[in-house]
């Protein structure tokens, strides 16, 4: 049994989508960083940085923060999603990282400058839409040979979706990156992302283009 601390983010979604599709039993609790719950102290202990999401596991009393090693946690846990094969499961890592690293903060920074805050910093709206465009480039020439990003369905699909999830939000048209948007749109038809995607709690259908 895993406890589940989350909200309603593309990196909160990464976790539950994943708990769906491994199967494993989990209890969520919302922590709404909009009230500011991710300082209270009982948080902290399990996730030190403040943020969403965070995993305690039951069977041994293992906390977890870093929505990138909740994923790999999970996938060694079930050996699901996650390759064997030592040089299979660096390329999901690799692709997992350019996640962590790349997709995550830059489109975060597209959502902050262009979506809540436009016209007060041009230079970051630029720059920040010029590096999405960039990343979403990148991601569409990589599935343009293959069917998910990291040879099968994998844990790097997983933290990467729900951020392309948002493409609205980072105005961005899927038409003009079409093997994302047929990526985008079987993954949003999996039943365990439809599930996922709506913990802690729905606040809209998922985007389809
Ligand atoms: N690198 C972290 C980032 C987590 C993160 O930024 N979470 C956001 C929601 S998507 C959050 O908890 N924000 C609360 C805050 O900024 O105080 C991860 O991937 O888990």
């Amino acid at each position: 049994m895993i406890d589940l601390y989350t909200w309603t983010t593309p990196n909160g979604r990464k976790a539950s989508i994943m708990l769906e599709e491994v199967g494993i039993p989990y209890e969520t609790h919302a922590v709404d960083i909009g009230k500011d719950e991710q300082f209270k102290p009982e948080f902290l202990k399990i996730s030190p940085n403040n943020r969403i999401p965070a995993i305690f596991d039951r069977d041994n009393n293992f906390s977890l923060m870093e929505s990138g090693a909740i994923l790999l946690y999970l996938g060694e846990k079930t050996g699901k999603l996650l390759p064997t094969d030592k040089l299979k499961r660096f390329r999901v890592t690799e692709w997992l990282m350019w996640q962590m690293g790349g997709i995550g903060p830059m489109l975060g920074q597209v959502h902050h400058f262009v979506k809540y805050n436009p016209g007060k910093a041009p230079y970051a709206e630029e720059r920040y839409l010029k590096e999405a465009h960039r990343l979403y480039g990148v991601l569409d020439k990589q599935l343009k040979d293959h069917e998910y990003v990291a040879g099968d369905y994998s844990v790097a699909d997983i933290s990467i979706w729900p951020w392309i999830s948002r493409y609205e939000w980072q105005t961005v048209d899927l038409n003009k990156y079409p093997n994302v948007k047929r990526w985008y749109v079987a993954i949003a038809n999996r039943p365990a992302v439809q599930k996922g995607y709506h913990v802690p709690k729905k606040v809209q259908e998922i985007p389809m283009p």
